[in-house]
This record gives structure tokens, C-alpha cells and sequence, in this order.
């Protein structure tokens, strides 16, 4: 049956294997050793969350997002009845480099008002998103655009600022990718966004008042529907992992050791990172994690958590056997 999981697959020997990540990942670049550190940095995947594209005007990018009500199958039987962005739960991924001007239209497709806010973003007051103190809420069929220039980078994200509508699934993916490269680059670099639904059977909306949850999804799935994180024996990965619910998770990754090199504030020293095999992501927290995979095998990543290791009660699934 399911789990609240998703796998971390190292590259083995098989030629099909390899053959089928460097189709799905576009592997023919060096191994980090090789790639230079002053190279620009990988487009962050975020596997079964599409990337949001944008138009330039006059120098600013614009992106258009639109909250309205989404359907997410998050299980081969279980599908529910949130609220997302452009048909998106979680909403798409905006990447952007440091130093762009960007401009983010939202128009609201929801049955009430809704707003945006940029978590962790050091931007203008009347841009913070917060509805009755920074800006009039944006109510149904109407519209808002946000404007600012992006000054750090990180993992960062955007939510509805309503803790119901935040419970109905209105997160998503802000990378703020540096002018260069981080030391040492990676070959892949990964996103997932952790949330929980309470969702009874025989039902499809969450109940966005119960403190009791049911499901833990990674990018919008549980196990079997997640889709693997391929990667090639001897690259180096990060993996960000974006936490908007009302429970913390220890992330658990199997068969190999890994450092903490970012928060939901950016960067961290390298003097600050220590082996670790698990990494605690609290609530609003973002959490950077980097390792070589070097250990071949289909190896898990999961929250570990007992509770959280099930999903609707269900005994986990161990793909490794
Ligand atoms: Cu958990």
C-alpha cells in the first residue's frame, strides 16, 4: 500500500537505468568535481510541479498565477479537492536569479478573497501580502500585482496568508537562484514541498480545522504516485525541502549521509555543516540538504515520523524488496 514517501533512486550499473535518468534529467554534464564553481546554477526540478514560466517587460519578468480551486490526485485512488494556483497544488515553481525585477499577477479564481505573501522575502511593506494591513484583500474575479526586486537567494516560498486556505494546499516553490553557482555545484538539485491533509474516506475536501491529518504528500503525491529522484552514482545532489502545514517532519534519507547547507533564510556557512542522516523541517521552514550519492541502490526519503509514515492508516510501502 501507500507511504508518505518518495524515493531517492542512486544510478546502478544497468545501462537501461542510465539511459533512462539521462533522458529524464539531461545528465551529460560533468560530476560536480569537474563542473566549475563560477558556473550558473541548475534549474531546480520539482518533480509533478511544472515550473512557471514568465514574459519579460521592459526588463521585468512577469509571472501570472491564479488561485482557484484544483483537483490533485494524490493517490491512484484518492483524490481531493483543494485549492492551488493554475491548476497547480502545490502552485507551480517560480525560479528567478538574484538581482531581477519581477512582477507576479495574481488574479483570484476562489470563491473569497485571498492574497499572497513571499516568505522570507526582505521586499517593500505594501508587498508583503498581508490582507487588511498591507493591502485590501483581493476579492473573487479580481486581481493584484506584486513588484519587487529580489535581493537574496535560497529556498523560498509563497503562500495565502489564511491559514484555511494555506490547509486547502495555496503554497508553492520560490527559488532565488545566485548570480553564480554555489561551491561545491551540484548535478541535480530537487524541490518538495511537504503537506498534510486531513481528508476523511469517502470524502475529497480537507478539513482545514482539524488538527488530526490523514495524508502526507511530497509535491502533491504519496507513494506509488511520487516520482523517483534519479540521479547518477557519484554526482552531487540537493534536495530542498519546503514545509507549510501544522506538523514538523524529520526527513529520513536512507543509505547515505548528507549536510545542511541552506534555510528558509539562504545560504548557510560552510563551518555550519555537520553529518547528518535526517534533517528536522519545521513548520515555514525550508531546509537545503547536499550529498554525493555514491551508495547505488532505490534508496527511501521519508518523513519519520510514525504517524507520519502512513497514510489513511496504511502500512508503508517498501519499494526496495
Ligand atoms: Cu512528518
Amino acid at each position: 500500500m501507500s507511504s508518505r514517501r518518495t524515493f531517492m533512486q542512486s544510478a546502478i550499473g544497468a545501462a537501461t537505468v542510465l539511459g533512462g535518468a539521462s533522458r529524464l534529467l539531461g545528465m551529460n554534464r560533468k560530476r560536480a568535481s569537474d563542473r566549475p564553481n563560477d558556473s550558473t546554477p541548475l534549474p531546480v526540478n520539482t518533480p509533478d510541479v511544472q515550473a512557471l514560466s514568465f514574459t519579460i517587460d521592459n526588463g521585468v519578468k512577469v509571472f501570472q498565477l491564479t488561485a482557484e480551486p484544483v483537483k490533485r490526485k494524490i493517490a491512484p485512488w484518492k483524490t481531493i479537492d483543494c485549492w492551488g494556483f493554475n491548476g497547480s497544488c502545490p502552485g507551480p515553481t517560480i525560479q528567478v536569479n538574484q538581482g531581477d525585477r519581477v512582477r507576479l499577477i495574481l488574479e483570484n479564481h476562489l470563491p473569497e478573497s485571498t492574497a499572497i505573501h513571499w516568505h522570507g522575502l526582505e521586499i517593500p511593506y505594501a508587498m508583503d501580502g498581508m490582507p487588511y494591513l498591507s493591502q485590501k484583500p483581493i476579492a473573487p474575479g479580481s486581481r493584484f500585482a506584486y513588484e519587487f526586486t529580489v535581493h537574496q537567494n535560497g529556498t523560498f516560498f509563497y503562500h495565502s496568508h489564511s491559514p484555511m486556505q494555506q490547509m486547502m494546499g495555496m503554497v508553492g516553490l520560490f527559488i532565488l537562484h545566485p548570480q553564480q553557482a554555489h561551491a561545491p555545484a551540484v548535478d541535480h538539485d530537487f524541490g518538495v514541498v511537504l503537506q498534510e491533509w486531513a481528508v476523511l474516506p469517502n470524502n475529497t475536501v480537507p478539513n482545514t480545522a482539524n488538527m488530526e491529518w490523514n495524508w502526507l504528500t511530497f509535491n502533491g503525491a504519496v507513494s506509488p504516485m511520487t516520482t523517483p529522484l534519479i540521479v547518477r552514482l557519484g554526482s552531487r545532489v540537493r534536495i530542498r525541502f519546503v514545509n507549510i502545514g501544522m506538523d514538523h517532519h524529520p526527513i529520513h534519507l536512507h543509505g547515505h549521509t548528507f549536510v545542511v547547507t541552506g534555510t528558509e533564510a539562504g545560504r548557510q556557512p560552510e563551518t555550519m555543516w555537520g553529518p547528518m542522516n535526517t534533517v528536522l523541517v519545521g513548520v515555514a521552514q525550508a531546509r537545503d540538504i547536499e550529498f554525493v550519492a555514491n551508495n547505488p541502490g532505490e534508496w527511501m526519503l521519508h518523513c519519520h515520523m510514525p504517524h507520519h509514515n502512513m497514510n489513511a492508516m496504511s502500512e508503508p510501502m517498501n519499494r526496495s524488496t
